[in-house]
């Protein structure tokens, strides 16, 4: 299966990268599969990452996010980020075949791996803004020392209107930015071979996106240990971790 698999990405042209939460869980960054714990352990993520919940509770939710901004900080890309980086690039040098990274992640781990130009379906966990006038927005701390469990914490105020700043991700009930939108789908709706890789393919517009692609004529190669929706599209599942299967898949 894995030797299939790697003869159809060496075929392959066009190729987009569709990542999930599971890209980054062996970064021990939390999936959202994951409890939540501590501050947030009687929440679940869906509740949490809503507009309404930053209306209801703005330090409770302010604070998860600088949790969470904590913990990517403190997190490593892992081999499996590694393994798409060097990839698009040799495929970039070597014979001109284009891989594009498209994200539901809001974690940089990619970037920090070496892909540049991550196109992110649901925002940044570094891009916080104002929730009135949409200008950027700046961190009370560069570093934030968030404690194990978490806590309250009061979201900083605008500079320019003094409105209250929010992280600059999309919450449910949100639509998605317009540019990663339009670049995601420009991108899946021209590929010959998408690979998924650690998502549950449940969240949409992202997870229509994939379907979409398979059902232009690409071919999808999945990676995740688990079963997900998109079993039954998969041309190859091949069911193991991103930073196992990917270098074998795409360096070995
Ligand atoms: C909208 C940012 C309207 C915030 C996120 C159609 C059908 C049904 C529902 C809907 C629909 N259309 C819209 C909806 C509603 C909703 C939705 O999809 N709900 C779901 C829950 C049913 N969608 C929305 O609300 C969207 N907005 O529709 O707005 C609109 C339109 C126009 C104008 C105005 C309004 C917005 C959705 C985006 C929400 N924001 N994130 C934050 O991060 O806090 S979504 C968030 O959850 C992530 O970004 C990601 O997308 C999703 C989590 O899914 P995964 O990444 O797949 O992760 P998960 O934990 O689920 O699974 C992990 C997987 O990894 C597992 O399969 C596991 O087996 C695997 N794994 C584990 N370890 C490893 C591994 N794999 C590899 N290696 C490992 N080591």
């Amino acid at each position: 299966m894995l030797h299939e698999a790697r003869k159809a990405l060496m075929q392959a042209r066009r190729i987009v990268v569709f990542t999930g939460a599971g890209m980054s869980a062996e970064s021990g960054v939390p999936t959202f599969r994951d409890a939540l714990t501590g501050l947030w352990a009687r929440f679940s993520a869906e509740a949490l990452a809503t507009p309404e919940a930053f209306a209801r509770d703005p330090a409770l939710v302010w604070g998860w996010y600088e949790w969470r901004r904590a913990r990517v900080r403190a997190a490593q890309p892992n081999a499996g980020h590694r393994a798409i980086a060097a990839f698009a690039a040799h495929r970039a040098a070597d014979d001109g075949g284009c891989v594009t990274v498209v994200t539901q992640n809001v974690d940089d781990l990619h970037e920090r791996a070496g892909t540049p130009a991550a196109v992110h379906l649901h925002g940044s966990l570094f891009a916080p803004r104002c929730s009135a006038c949409a200008a950027p927005g700046a961190f009370a701390e560069a570093d934030p020392l968030e404690p194990e469990d978490g806590r309250h914490l009061e979201p900083p105020h605008c500079a320019h209107c003094g409105g209250t700043i929010r992280p600059g991700v999309v919450w449910f009930g949100e639509g998605l930015p317009e540019a990663a939108w339009a670049a995601a789908s420009a991108a899946l709706g021209d590929c010959d071979l998408v690979l998924c890789v650690g998502t549950s393919a449940l969240v949409y517009p992202a997870a229509a996106l994939p379907e979409r692609a398979v059902r232009a004529g690409a071919l999808l190669v999945q990676v995740n240990p688990g079963r997900t929706a998109f079993d039954a599209l998969a041309r190859f599942n091949l069911r193991g971790s991103a930073a196992t299967v990917l270098p074998a898949l795409l360096c070995g």
